[in-house]
């Protein structure tokens, strides 16, 4: 079995055992779990899993246009362009510049990746954690409510640019959170990201102006556990 047949089995199964989570759960059968690239290896920038004005009022549909459209598009050509460079450089036995092209393509392909799961990660609808996703809140930090304090407070207190992110940690087989700069600081190695809260101003500046506290605050009911219990479970299969 190659990887990407793992992946659609692990998501075949992960969806039989959860409530179906729309979209998403839908999009992960039919195309693959987060698909960031075509079949030839490019990256793409698929559809966003709802309309721009899904989200209102707690995230304004100019932002979402703006942010979706033009800071996530953006990533995915310049994570294009850097993966290019890579390769002419190789062809061409040049390397004079190829650490800078490694360099953005980090920092583009990081956005792509994060900017992707955070679309998934919200919903209009209500949603708590619960059975295995909740387990995990209890034993790696104390409860649900610790945990929204732990992700709030960090996500709030990046320094300039970044996310707040939750993701599972394979070696320990816990959850940690984690806080990113940019888009590809900050990182543990092996971390499957499962939840993300964009703090860029990007993401909040048009409505939100300078405070971002009222952003974090605003979007915490909207993030759906739904989807980041769908996304626990397929990092606990592919850690298997
Ligand atoms: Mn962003």
């Amino acid at each position: 079995m190659n990887r990407k047949q793992f992946f659609q089995n692990g998501l075949i199964v992960g969806t039989t055992l959860l409530p179906t989570d729309s979209l998403f759960a839908e999009a992960a059968v039919h195309g693959g779990f987060d698909k960031l690239t075509d079949s030839e290896g490019n990256f793409v920038l698929q559809s966003l899993p709802y309309s721009e004005n899904f989200l209102e009022p707690f995230v304004d549909a100019e932002t979402m246009h703006l942010h979706y459209t033009y800071h996530h598009g953006g990533a995915v050509k310049g994570a294009n362009k850097d993966l290019q460079m890579i390769k002419k450089a190789l062809d061409e036995n040049n390397l004079e510049t190829v650490d800078f092209w490694t360099k953005k393509l980090a920092y583009h392909f990081s956005s792509h990746v994060l900017h992707t799961i955070f679309w998934t990660n919200l919903s209009n609808k209500q949603t708590s954690p619960k059975g295995k996703l909740l387990s995990y809140f209890e034993k790696n930090f104390g409860s649900f409510d610790k945990l929204k304090l732990y992700l709030t407070s960090t996500s709030k207190n990046v320094d300039g640019n970044g996310w707040g992110i939750m993701g599972y940690q394979p070696y320990s087989d816990s959850l940690v959170v984690m806080q990113c700069e940019n888009h590809e600081k900050l990182t543990q190695w092996g971390v499957i990201p499962l939840l993300v809260i964009d703090v860029w101003e990007h993401a909040y500046y048009l409505k939100y102006k300078n405070k971002r506290n009222d952003f974090v605050d605003a979007i915490f009911p909207l993030l759906n556990w739904d989807n980041v219990a769908l996304r626990l479970d397929n990092a606990l299969l592919l850690s298997k």
